[in-house]
């Protein structure tokens, strides 16, 4: 009995064998979306415990990590204090700039792409 002949594009090639009688496999393409670095400033002025209560409320960090991580900045000029989706990075910016704000200290927060 003869088979029918079967067409296979690149993108559908099962895990069968090819016309070399070599077993292949494709895997489809996927996609991750772009992440964004969020980035805390050091500045003169904005107190290093209520810097370290940014990172425990807005970033979910323990006291010793927001500790660690405050005095990053305040040596090296800043730090990275997270990677998210594009969304996820813009609320944290918005959420950190907003408390800073309403507690009139001058601490900036800012997002680059990853
Ligand atoms: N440099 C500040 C001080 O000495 C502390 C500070 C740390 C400020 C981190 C901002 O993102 C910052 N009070």
């Amino acid at each position: 009995m003869i088979e029918p002949l079967q067409m296979m594009s690149d993108d559908n090639k099962d895990d069968s064998e090819d016309e070399t009688g070599v077993a292949t496999k494709t895997r489809p393409k996927t996609q991750r979306p772009p992440m964004y670095k969020v980035m805390l400033l050091n500045d003169d002025y904005t107190p290093m415990e209520f810097v370290v209560h940014i990172l425990e409320r807005f970033f979910g960090m323990n006291h010793a990590q927001a500790f660690e991580i405050m005095l990053t900045v305040h040596k090296k000029g800043l730090a990275v204090v997270g990677v998210f989706s594009f969304e996820v990075a813009e609320t944290k910016v918005a959420q950190v700039m907003d408390f800073a704000r309403r507690h009139q200290h001058p601490l900036q927060c800012t997002m680059e792409k990853d």
